[in-house]
C-alpha cells in the first residue's frame, strides 16, 4: 500500500463547505437558527455575528470531521450503496438508531456544557434548517445531516454566549474588546 499524502486543513475545511453547499444548508440557514437561540440574552446581536461565529465553528477540525463522517454515510444511504442492515436503517432514520446523534454530540463537546445542552433543545424542537431537512423523505437522506447542522448551530451559539461575556468584564474593566 502506497502512503497517501495527508489531506491539509484547507483541503478539508473547502470539502466540508463544499457539502454542506450541495446538501443545500447555507452558512445563513446555520446563522438564523443561532440568533434565534441568543438574542434573548444578547438583544444587540446581529445577523452577521452569528454568520461568523457559525463560520468559524466550521474552522474546527472536530466538527468538520463529523461533517464529513456523516454526510458520507447519507449520501451512501441515497445511493442505496450501504450494506444490510445499515442501509434500511440509516435510510429510514430508524427510531432507535442513535449514531447520528451520538456523532453530533461528540463534536459540541469542545464547545462546553452551553453546547452540550443548547444542542439537547435543538434536538427537541427541530427548528429552521433542521425541522426541513429532519421532513422524512421530501427528497434524499438527511438522518446525519439534521444532528449536525444543530451541532453546528449549538456551538455558533455556545461561541457567543462565551465572547458576550468577556466583552462585558472588558468594558467593566474599562478596556476595549479585543
Ligand atoms: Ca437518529
Ligand atoms: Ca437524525
Amino acid at each position: 500500500m502506497t502512503a497517501k499524502k495527508i489531506p491539509t486543513s484547507k483541503e478539508v475545511a473547502k470539502a466540508t463547505f463544499d457539502l454542506l453547499e450541495e446538501r443545500g444548508v447555507t452558512v445563513l440557514d446555520i446563522a438564523e437558527i443561532v440568533y434565534d437561540l441568543q438574542l434573548p440574552y444578547h438583544p444587540a446581536l446581529t445577523i452577521q455575528e452569528c454568520a461568523e461565529s457559525v463560520e468559524r465553528v466550521l474552522q474546527k477540525r472536530e466538527i468538520q470531521h463529523a461533517l464529513l463522517v456523516g454526510i458520507e454515510l447519507d449520501k451512501l444511504a441515497e445511493q442505496n450503496k450501504l450494506s444490510e442492515p445499515l442501509q434500511s436503517i440509516v435510510e429510514q432514520d430508524e427510531g432507535l438508531f442513535g449514531v447520528d446523534e451520538t456523532i453530533a454530540l461528540g463534536a459540541v463537546l469542545t464547545y462546553g456544557s452551553i453546547a452540550v445542552t443548547t444542542f439537547g433543545y435543538l434536538d427537541k424542537v427541530k427548528v429552521g434548517i433542521i425541522e426541513k431537512l429532519d421532513c422524512k423523505k421530501e427528497k434524499g437522506v438527511n438522518t446525519f445531516l439534521d444532528d449536525l447542522v444543530a451541532s453546528v448551530a449549538s456551538s455558533a451559539a455556545s461561541r457567543l454566549a462565551h465572547r458576550q461575556r468577556d466583552e462585558q468584564e472588558q468594558l467593566q474593566e474599562g478596556n476595549p474588546a479585543t
